[in-house]
């Protein structure tokens, strides 16, 4: 199951109108993107350059697929805001609450997360074991994972996040 503050919004109410509150409070933004005009326009917006495709699965990793499952499923953060789109599969990327509490959300296909630098958080494959996604980046390709500890809950963008967004 899944519970959630209703958006309020008028429209289907076949629509999930989920108002993504929790997500707001910790500086997560959430779009579906039905078509990549969707994607292109928020790229621009941004001013995001480059971008890349990941298929997460047994069937394009072979034996490296559980190994790199396992790197995603470490907490930890990175110095840019990190953007996902999935392109088809599922898959969970659980963020951290204001009390530090797990907050997890479901991905598929036509769903945009855009993740504040500075944020812990991980990713996972569902049981499906199947998700392509879309990697989006400011410049260069660049994917640093910095895993949670001492040192990195120093780090500079971990403390402007932590005083701009959670206060
Ligand atoms: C991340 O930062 O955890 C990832 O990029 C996960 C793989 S993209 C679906
Ligand atoms: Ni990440």
């Amino acid at each position: 199951m899944r519970a959630y503050w209703y958006d309020n919004t008028p429209g289907d109410q076949r629509e999930p109108h989920d108002s993504g509150r929790n997500l707001a409070k910790v500086g997560v933004l959430y779009k579906h993107c039905p078509t990549i005009e969707h994607v292109d326009e928020i790229a621009l917006e941004r001013g995001y350059k480059n971008r890349d495709q990941v298929c997460v699965s047994p069937q394009t990793m072979g034996d490296v697929y559980e190994e790199k499952v396992k790197m995603f499923f470490a907490e930890h953060l990175h110095e840019d805001e990190e953007i996902r789109y999935i392109l088809d599969g599922e898959g969970y990327f659980d963020v951290r609450g204001q009390e530090d509490e797990w907050i997890r959300i479901c991905l598929k296909k036509d769903d945009m997360i855009i993740l504040p630098a500075g944020i812990y958080h991980r990713f996972t494959t569902n049981e499906q074991n199947y998700v392509k996604a879309m990697r989006l980046f400011q410049d260069e390709p660049k994917w640093t994972p910095l895993n949670r500890g001492a040192d990195v809950d120093i780090n500079p963008h971990r403390k402007t996040y932590v005083e701009t967004v959670l206060h």
